[in-house]
């Protein structure tokens, strides 16, 4: 049933001062009233003390308070009551307990936000931006998450929509006297409302890469030779001893990752094993690792010894022969970085785009974020806060078919095709955009969204 009673606590489980527990639905107000003494609907949306009493034993599990907030003045657009518990293990499931005594049914993960989407409280972007903003993990992709729950992108796309409307009534004239030649619609004036949705549409695509990359974190392989200083790097940037270090070349021989936030964007840091030719069983399948992650890496810092790398010119020719070889593979953006400056006396004049660290005394270090920021999320950072930005495989698939469907009508309008036939294409791209926002949703795609919920939102 869609819109039965239900409950569930919207607060982790474990030590806490309080805990919050939601029950919605038609009738939550008679489970509430069958749980909880006094339970009042009025006034809405203002607390009072309760008592968490069963209703078949008269148990009393635990004080605490209520508001009710009668539909469709309520997250999910049902009748809804909260209520706040005290905190730990124990009351707030020992409360759930009660409220499923009394006829709620525990609720499935991203059920509440389910029933918002529904109902029409929230778009399914808003949605996704809920569960997007739960996850963050660092301020970008909070911050990012809040602007398209504040409907940054629908509104953004509803814009887009209605270009595609207005252009579709451009050719409408055509459509009803299509035997006339030109009819009062200068053809300039529909190219031009073409181009530009189209760019509207291209732009909002080419954030996809980077807001896809600030969900999940920028892949950021650190590589190198052996003792470059690698693992002294990574836990520089994680800001903790998570890697060994030691004198000894080959010391790490398997990949490590580690999730970090730089800059406050989201990054998965990989120390890797020292590439370099070796006879060492364990340490060829690290290097092998090494290589695997570095052909998917979003970027590569290669570590580069200043002091070790050689006095003569023979020797770094060969070093340098031998990074080109290993870094041949890598198609990411590849940021070369001299280590241990510190132990450098005279320091060589270097390349200005070229980086040098010190992970001893932290000179370089925030150089280096930067870079590192500017290079996963340059486009980001250069739109700012209020552009918006796509962030899904989902969001880039109905973006590519309104793209598609966009591009369609200019060539059927150039090979002739006649205009109710050229306003299908129209008319299919702005159902992709519907479909992004959420305007009609099958079962299938709201499954997918709220899979990764947990309980209670
Ligand atoms: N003085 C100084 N020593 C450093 C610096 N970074 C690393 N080292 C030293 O260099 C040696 C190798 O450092 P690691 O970080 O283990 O190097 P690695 O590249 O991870 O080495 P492998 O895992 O063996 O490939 C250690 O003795 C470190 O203490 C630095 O910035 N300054
Ligand atoms: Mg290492």
């Amino acid at each position: 049933m869609l819109s039965d009673p239900i409950v569930a606590l919207a607060t982790p489980p474990g030590r806490s001062a309080l805990a919050l527990i939601r029950l919605s639905g038609r009738g939550a107000f008679d489970v509430a009233a069958r749980a909880l003494r006094p339970f009042r609907v009025e006034p809405a949306r203002a607390v009072h003390r309760v008592q968490v009493v069963h209703p078949a034993t008269g148990e009393r599990v635990d004080d605490g308070l209520a508001a009710s907030f009668p539909g469709p003045r309520s997250y999910t657009g049902e009748d809804l009551v909260e209520i706040s518990t005290h905190g730990g293990l124990v009351a707030p499931a020992a409360a759930v307990a009660v409220l499923v005594a009394a006829g709620a049914r525990p609720a499935a993960p991203g059920e509440f936000t389910r029933r918002a989407v529904l109902n029409g409280k929230l778009d399914l972007l808003q949605a996704e931006a809920t569960g997007d903003l739960i996850d963050a993990g660092s301020p970008a992709q909070a911050r990012r998450a809040l602007q398209q729950l504040e409907r940054g992108l629908s509104t953004r796309l509803e814009r887009l929509r209605a270009d595609l409307l207005e252009l579709e009534a451009l050719i409408a004239y055509d459509i009803d006297f299509p035997d006339e030649d030109e009819g009062p619609v200068a053809p300039e004036r529909v190219e031009h409302a073409w181009l530009a949705a189209r760019d509207r549409i291209a732009q909002l695509l080419a954030t996809a890469p980077e807001g896809e990359r600030l969900r999940e974190g920028a892949l950021l392989v650190i590589a190198g030779r052996p003792n470059a200083g690698k693992s002294s790097l990574f836990n520089a940037l994680l800001g903790t001893d998570r890697a060994i270090v030691t004198e000894v070349p080959g010391t790490t021989r398997d990949a490590i990752e580690a999730h970090a936030v730089l800059e406050g964007f989201p990054f998965r840091l990989v120390d890797t094993a020292g590439l370099r030719s070796s006879d060492d069983r364990v340490e060829k399948i690290g290097i092998e690792v090494s290589r695997k992650y570095l052909a998917a890496a979003d970027l590569v810092v290669f570590c580069r010894e200043e002091a070790g790398a050689g006095a003569g010119a023979g020797s770094r020719e060969r070093y340098d022969r031998e990074r080109d070889r290993f870094l041949a593979k890598v198609r990411a953006p590849l940021i070369v970085v001299d280590t241990k400056i510190d132990l450098v006396d005279r320091p060589t004049a270097r390349p200005p785009d070229r980086l040098g660290v010190s992970a001893v005394t932290g000179e370089g270090l925030a150089e280096l974020r930067r870079r590192l920021a500017e290079t996963a999320f340059g486009r980001l950072l250069a739109l700012g806060d209020v552009e918006p930005v796509v962030t899904r495989a989902r969001h880039r698939a109905a973006l590519e078919r309104a793209l598609t469907e966009v591009e369609a009508f200019r060539v059927a309008r150039a090979s002739g095709v006649d205009a109710a036939a050229t306003a299908t294409h129209l008319r299919a791209a702005m159902g992709a955009l519907d479909d992004l926002i959420g305007v009609v949703t099958p079962d299938d795609v709201l499954d997918r969204v709220f899979a990764s919920f947990c309980v209670g939102k």
